[in-house]
């Protein structure tokens, strides 16, 4: 942030002055979770492989967002900006699809 003089006036008259602020303009991008909803037909295993192929996690913690889903009927899989979130909301309900699994994922605006 920093401030601009300008003067005004001339000719000899009086001179006044207009500070103006000058902001940065960087914008935080919206944010958006993207969620898993429990069933009871998809099989656990698909789970955590849907949460290492679509959101690099490790089977470690895959698990554990699985169990969470699984005891508490939704989870986090992660947090994006509006097009990743979308594009991976996508890509997980077309392969559940694929493999006639009924997994709901869906975004949530932060
Ligand atoms: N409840 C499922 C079962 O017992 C497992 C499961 C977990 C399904 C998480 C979906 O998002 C989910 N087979």
């Amino acid at each position: 942030m920093s401030n601009d003089e300008n003067r005004t006036g001339g000719a000899g008259g009086p001179s006044t002055s207009v500070i103006t602020k000058v902001k940065p303009k960087t914008k935080r991008p919206n944010l958006y979770r993207v969620l898993i909803l429990n069933d009871d037909y998809t099989p656990m295993e698909f789970v955590v492989h849907v949460l290492e192929k679509f959101f690099n996690k490790d089977p470690e913690a895959a698990t554990k967002i699985m169990l969470h889903v699984h005891h508490h009927g939704i989870g986090e899989c992660g947090i994006f900006t509006y097009e990743i979130a979308e594009t991976k909301v996508t890509q997980v309900m077309d392969f559940a699809r694929k493999h006639q699994h009924p997994l709901q994922c869906v975004m949530e605006k932060k």
